[in-house]
């Protein structure tokens, strides 16, 4: 795993809210992430979020979403394989160095298949979805096949995450809503992020996102992990959080808890 990263990797990652980095993971590697993979996504079956089974909000339905991408989070909570590879870190280090942060938590993993024919993934924002509010969240997003322009290849804006409020948009079938919401960025170019299996790219979760449509027959696998930094604290949105915890959570809470968000890294920590 090429977990170096330059000086300069780091400056343009926060100056555009992005990076991409060639052949992150070697052939082996691969082939072991597209296995782990593969096999938590067979045994979660329909449901989305780990610990929701039954539960009809976190069940594959059949509508627009549902064909944006095959989407399974938390896969790291019921897959001791994916445990492994998510609580590296070396993942964390990396994302806390990009993100300037000292410490770094998993906010959520996903797994996101966009398959043959899947639709595009509409313009948004990451952080404002979740259950803390934070300039320095950031995403690894790990490419498991070759990503095109043709199969759904990620887009950003870069520098968006600099002048983004917490105003979002659903990813819906108008794909650019966002730029209604945020109509000064309607006339800024977008930056295509093809990438062979086995690069990752991250992301600032204010930066503006989204993918292409599927518009081939092959699957486009992507691995994914958002992280929050340590120290971030809790905005009243549920998200993914399960209700027990949540039970016991004020807004203005520290998000510390180890088992639903692991610190995988700390600079201060040995
Ligand atoms: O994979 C996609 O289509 C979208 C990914 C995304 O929005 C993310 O990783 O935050
Ligand atoms: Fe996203």
């Amino acid at each position: 795993m090429n977990t170096q990263l330059s000086q300069a990797q780091i400056a343009s990652y926060q100056a555009n809210g992005f990076i991409v980095i060639e052949d992150f993971l070697n052939a082996q590697e691969l082939e072991h992430w597209r296995k782990v993979v593969t096999e938590a996504i067979a045994s979660r079956g329909k449901t989305k979020l780990a610990g929701r089974e039954g539960q009809e909000k976190w069940q594959e339905g059949d509508g627009y979403y549902d064909r944006v991408f095959v989407q399974r989070i938390n896969l790291w909570q019921d897959n001791s394989a994916m445990r492994e590879l998510m609580l590296d870190a070396r993942l964390g280090k990396m994302a806390a160095d990009l993100a300037g942060v000292e410490g770094i938590r998993i906010w959520h993993d996903q797994a996101l298949i966009k398959q043959a024919w899947g639709n595009p993934t509409g313009w948004h924002l990451d952080n404002p979805y979740w259950s803390f509010f934070s300039q320095q969240a950031i995403s690894i997003w790990v490419a498991l096949d070759d990503v095109t322009l043709e199969n759904g290849c990620l887009y950003f804006v870069p520098g968006t995450h600099k002048t983004a409020s917490y105003t979002n948009v659903n990813i819906g079938q108008n794909i650019g809503d966002l730029f209604l919401a945020y109509p000064d960025w309607s006339t800024l170019n977008a930056i295509s992020a093809p990438m062979k299996a086995g690069s990752c790219s991250f992301h600032n979760g204010l930066v503006a996102h989204g993918a292409g449509a599927n518009m081939t027959p092959g699957s486009r696998r992507a691995m994914t992990c958002a992280y929050m930094p340590e120290g971030s604290r809790f905005n009243g949105k549920a998200n993914v959080l399960p209700q027990s915890y949540l039970d016991t959570l004020k807004e203005g809470d520290l998000l510390n808890n180890d088992e639903q968000n692991p610190l995988i890294y700390s600079s201060t920590k040995a």
